[in-house]
């Protein structure tokens, strides 16, 4: 739609690297939409990735549709499924890509308009992208919330279950339970987020009475959004009432546009401001004005190198 518009009301056409560049350098309100592609360098499945992406994983453990393990009426069923696979997708550090250094370096050259990210690692956090640039469109792991009694805790509570593929389940629930419980005898560490070490512990060395306490409680979903949930408002309000109005780029990196309502952001805003992809794949379904196709972080390397930034990053070899 982009280009074909651009030719028809005989605006400038974009096509090579160095178009890109140019519109880099003279862009000021930059939207970067985001996918899972950006922190594969990472060690961090993304979904459709032939091969290394989560679903042909689960494909392999013969699960007929992959996206039901984000399903949120299956998770009420059996969250067992979801903590299964979360474990992949969380990360173990706080490292992150160069081309999430580069949407930091857009930020600190005060041209990044917005980050909307579908990414639920939380690493745009770690690369120092602030809160007012950044719309998590899927929400992300960095809150955990009871689908029962709505208690909220910080997921670093539960990093350890969530790594051990273990449903983890709600302190407060636990602790009504026992409670109400005539007789309990039983003690309880007074700290004890159900992800602690030392609760590990005490479940460890719980009885049987005690695992079935834990198996009733609520069970603790992190924040983020399955399929079958609302995207937060934020994200509609910033992209509707905001940034529709003053981007003048579009930079789409690392994600198949294949999740709704996301994969429609692009066809929301002024088809006159052009859009750039960068990622391994094409996709066929939008008419990007310039494809750049490979790894995005040697892609965003080299598009730095000719703008003449300075992208600093460990992964990034200095000469580059
Ligand atoms: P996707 O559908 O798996 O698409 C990823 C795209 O990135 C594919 O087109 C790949 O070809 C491409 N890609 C992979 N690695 C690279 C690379 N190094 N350089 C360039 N391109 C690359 O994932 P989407 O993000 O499009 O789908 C949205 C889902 C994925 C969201 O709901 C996320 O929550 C979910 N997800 C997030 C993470 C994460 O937070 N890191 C990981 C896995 C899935």
């Amino acid at each position: 739609i982009c280009r074909e518009l651009r030719k028809r009301v005989k605006l400038p056409m974009y096509n090579t690297i160095d178009d890109a560049v140019s519109l880099l350098k003279k862009s000021r309100n930059i939207v970067v939409l985001t996918g899972a592609g950006i922190s594969t360098s990472l060690g961090i499945p993304d979904f459709r990735s032939k091969g290394t992406g989560l679903y042909s994983q689960l494909e392999n453990l013969g699960l007929s549709d992959p996206q039901e393990v984000f399903d949120i009426s299956l998770f009420r069923e059996d969250p067992s499924v979801f903590y299964s696979v979360a474990k992949d997708i969380l990360p173990s550090s706080k490292k992150f890509s160069p081309t999430h250094a580069f949407i930091r370096l857009l930020q600190d050259k005060g041209i990044l308009l917005t980050n909307f990210t579908q990414n639920i690692d939380n690493l745009e956090g770690h690369a120092g992208i602030l809160p007012e640039k950044l719309i998590q469109c899927h929400g992300s792991f960095a809150t955990a919330t009871c689908i029962e009694c709505g208690y909220k805790v910080e997921c670093e509570k539960l990093y350890y279950d969530l790594k051990a593929g273990k449903v983890a389940h709600c302190d407060r629930c636990i602790q009504r339970i026992r409670e109400v419980k005539p007789g309990s005898k039983r003690k309880r560490s007074s700290d004890g987020s159900s992800g602690s070490r030392k609760k590990r512990q005490s479940y460890e060395d719980s009885t049987d009475d005690e695992d079935d306490d834990i198996a009733v409680a609520g069970v603790m979903k992190p924040d983020i959004t399955f399929f079958g949930e609302d995207l937060p408002k934020t994200f509609h309000d910033r992209l509707m009432d905001h940034d529709r109005e003053l981007v003048d780029l579009v930079l789409v990196i690392g994600t198949s546009l294949k999740v709704a309502p996301v994969s429609e952001v692009v066809g929301v805003l002024p088809p006159t401001v052009p859009q750039l992809y960068i990622s391994r794949e094409p996709c066929s379904h939008v008419d990007f004005d310039i494809d750049m196709l490979g790894d995005c972080d040697t892609i965003i390397t080299e598009l730095c190198r000719r703008a003449g930034w300075d992208l600093q990053h460990e992964m990034i070899a200095k000469d580059s």
